[in-house]
């Protein structure tokens, strides 16, 4: 009697971190990088930040909550096309529509951003907070409307509202879009000269209006002395303690989902990279645990 939004899902994977079936937060592997320009590779991240979390400290000191008692449930990866975008952005929105209809908060680990299109669909989000080096507002990128570099044009087009933090690559039709649409923007050199504290106000100002928030983590956003194996790595990023330290401020109950997308660990051989993308979802995790009644 199993769902048909069940049919690509590949269950025999590592699990993340400790599994517990009864733990609120579900880990959906994404293993896609079709369209990934410079340095593809993210389709092994899923793998690779579940092979790392098996040996970081799960007692966030951030929030006082010990993940290892609450686990994760690892439902596993999407079972994915090899060239179809769009066929597995649908793909994508029916596994994580199941997984969020279990109530459970959907942590995606990527494969390139494209796959955020589908997991902000399934969860049915209608605010999108987005960490990432570069704006993703093009309309298409080589030819295509489904690509890395339009995740948050498309997820715009339907009336999700999007703000992000951290960019400085951009292209001036981006700028344009962002300013036309309402997608406000902070630039890492901002966020720097502004510090978290008024970085993460701004947002939660933002987020005041949204009744389910997606907040999504481009590891690109981070600094590439921090984050070196990211498909795309971009100069003057955020430093990981910046980020976490506005996370910690924005999350509340309504996340109902979240996601680390571009790790490409043949770019990553100090592992460094994945680690922070398990930690980066070990810390959100545990903050938001202590925000659920
Ligand atoms: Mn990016």
């Amino acid at each position: 009697m199993s769902d048909p939004r069940l049919l690509y899902l590949n269950e025999t994977v590592q699990k993340f971190g400790v599994f517990k079936a009864n733990s609120p937060f579900a880990i959906l592997g994404i293993p896609m990088d079709i369209t990934s320009s410079f340095r593809p590779g993210s389709r092994f991240a899923p793998q690779k930040i579940r092979h790392v979390s098996q040996f970081i400290e799960f007692l966030s000191i951030r929030s006082g909550v010990d993940m290892s008692e609450i686990g994760f449930q690892d439902y596993g990866d999407v079972i994915l096309h090899p060239s179809d975008v769009e066929e597995n952005v649908e793909r994508i929105s029916q596994v994580v529509s199941y997984i969020s209809d279990q109530g459970k908060i959907v942590v995606s680990i990527g494969g390139e951003h494209t796959v955020t299109v589908g997991t902000v669909i399934g969860a049915r989000a209608d605010c999108v907070l987005s960490f990432d080096a570069h704006l993703d507002l093009r309309d298409e990128y080589m030819g295509y409307k489904y690509d890395h570099a339009c995740v948050q044009r498309r997820l715009s087009e339907r009336g999700v509202k999007i703000m992000e933090i951290g960019n400085r690559a951009m292209g001036r039709d981006e700028i344009e879009y962002a300013k036309a649409s309402n997608v406000p923007f902070i630039t890492s050199h901002e966020v720097k000269l502004l510090g978290p504290r008024e970085v993460a106000m701004r947002a939660i100002n933002f987020l005041k209006p949204c009744n389910r928030i997606y907040i999504t983590y481009d590891m690109d956003a981070i600094d590439p002395a921090y984050a070196p194996g990211v498909a795309t790595p971009e100069p003057e990023g955020l430093d990981p303690s910046t980020v976490l330290d506005i996370m910690n401020l924005v999350v509340d109950r309504r996340v109902v989902g979240f996601d680390v997308v571009e790790v490409s660990p043949s770019y990553d051989p100090s592992e460094i990279t994945s680690v922070l993308g398990a930690k980066l979802i070990l810390e959100t995790a545990a903050k938001l645990k202590t925000k659920l009644p």
